[in-house]
C-alpha cells in the first residue's frame, strides 16, 4: 500500500477519509475488567457481539492482536467482520503476552532466540494482515521492549537490535509482497508498563530507531502516537503527533485519555480533559490527517454488562 512521489519516494496509500467519517476500536475495547486489585465486572462478549456493539457506537473499522484473531482463524473472522459491515484499520503481533521469554523485551531483547521469535511472529501477522484482513496499518506497540532497572541492557543494543528487527520484518515484506502491497508499519512508542523503561518511550525515540534503519527500509516504517501514552512522560499529545508529522510518519493514531502523569489509564477520549481533545481533533486537522481514527480505551471499572462499548461510544462522541 505504498505509491511514489513525484521525487521517486515510496510513501503510504492511506484511505482518505475526512476527520470523523472513519473510527477503529480494538477487540479489546470490550473487555471483561479485573485486575490484580479489582474483581472482573462483565460477562465477556463474542467476536459477533463485539463487533455489532463496536459498530453501533460508530466504529466502522476494528482491530485485532493475534492472540484474538489467530492467524488460522482469520478466515473466518473476516467473514464475521464483513457480515458485521465492518473493515479491519489495523492487526499486531502480541509480543507481551507470550510467555517468559517475552517478559524482558522482544526486538531489542538481550536473548537472540527471542528477537528471533518477535520477527517471527511480526512477520507471520503482517502476512494475515495483507492476505486476508485488508488491514491499513501493522502496529509495534513496544510493550516488554526496554528495561527495568540499571544496567540490565546494553543501551545503545537495546536501540540498534529494536531497529535491527523491524529492518529484518521490512527486507522480507518488500521481498514477499514488493512496495505496492506492503502494509505500513506503524511504532506505537509507551515509556514505562509492563517494563520500567519501554523502549521506545515516545514519539522522538519511535523516530531515532526508524533513523538507525537502513535508509531503503525507513519509508516503511512510521509511528502510532496513543494519547495516554504521552501524557505518562508528560509529554503534550498534540506536540508528538505535530512531531510525527513533521517526520512525514504520523501513520496511524490511539485516542484516548488519562488522569495525570500516571500509568496507562486508558480512559475515553475526552473524558477527563475536553481541552486535550480538542486540541488533538484541531491538531489533526491541521496535519491533514486522513486515515482512520483509532480508539485504544477501556470501559471504567464500574462498566456493567451493557456498558461495555460505553467508553468507545463517549470517545466517538466527544471526538
Ligand atoms: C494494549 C496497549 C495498547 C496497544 C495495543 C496494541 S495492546 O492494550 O495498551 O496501547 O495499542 O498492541
Ligand atoms: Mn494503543
Amino acid at each position: 500500500m505504498f505509491k511514489q512521489n513525484s521525487s521517486g519516494a515510496w510513501v503510504p496509500d492511506f484511505p482518505n477519509y475526512q476527520l470523523g467519517e472513519a473510527f477503529a476500536a480494538g477487540v479489546w475495547n470490550l473487555a471483561t475488567g479485573g485486575s490484580r486489585f479489582a474483581p472482573a465486572m462483565r460477562p465477556a462478549l463474542s467476536l459477533e457481539q463485539t463487533l455489532s456493539a463496536l459498530k453501533e457506537v460508530g466504529c466502522t473499522h476494528v482491530e485485532f492482536h493475534d492472540t484474538e484473531a489467530e492467524p488460522e482463524d482469520a478466515d473466518s473472522i473476516m467473514t464475521a467482520v464483513r457480515n458485521a459491515g465492518m473493515l479491519v484499520s489495523m492487526c499486531t503481533a502480541n509480543l507481551f503476552k507470550r510467555g517468559p521469554e517475552f517478559a524482558n523485551g522482544n526486538f531489542g531483547s538481550p536473548v537472540a532466540h527471542t528477537r528471533a521469535e518477535s520477527v517471527r511472529r511480526t512477520k507471520n501477522y503482517i502476512r494475515t494482515g495483507i492476505e486476508v484482513f485488508d488491514a491499513k496499518v501493522y502496529v509495534y506497540w513496544n510493550s516488554s521492549n526496554g528495561f527495568g532497572g540499571p544496567l540490565q541492557v546494553n543501551y545503545k543494543d537495546v536501540y540498534q537490535m529494536t531497529a535491527d528487527g523491524l529492518s529484518e520484518v521490512v527486507q522480507w515484506m518488500l521481498a514477499e509482497y514488493g512496495p505496492e502491497r506492503a502494509l505500513p508499519i506503524a511504532i506505537e512508542p509507551k515509556p514505562n508498563e509492563p517494563v520500567n523503561w519501554g523502549v521506545p518511550a515516545d514519539c522522538g525515540e519511535a523516530l531515532a530507531i526508524i533513523a538507525l534503519m537502513p535508509e531503503e527500509y525507513r519509508p516503511f516504517v512510521g509511528v502510532n502516537i496513543e494519547t495516554c501514552h504521552s501524557h505518562m512522560i508528560a509529554k503534550r499529545y498534540a506536540a508528538e503527533l505535530g512531531l510525527a508529522a513533521a517526520a512525514g510518519k504520523c501513520f496511524y493514531c490511539h485516542l484516548n485519555g488519562g488522569t495525570g502523569l500516571k500509568y496507562d489509564e486508558d480512559i475515553a477520549f475526552g473524558d477527563n480533559d475536553f481541552g486535550v481533545a480538542i486540541e488533538s481533533v484541531y491538531t489533526l486537522k491541521e496535519i491533514g490527517y486522513s486515515n482512520i481514527v483509532g480508539i485504544d480505551c477501556q470501559p471504567l471499572n464500574t462498566d456493567t454488562a451493557d456498558q461495555q462499548s460505553a467508553s468507545v461510544a463517549r470517545s466517538v462522541r466527544n471526538f
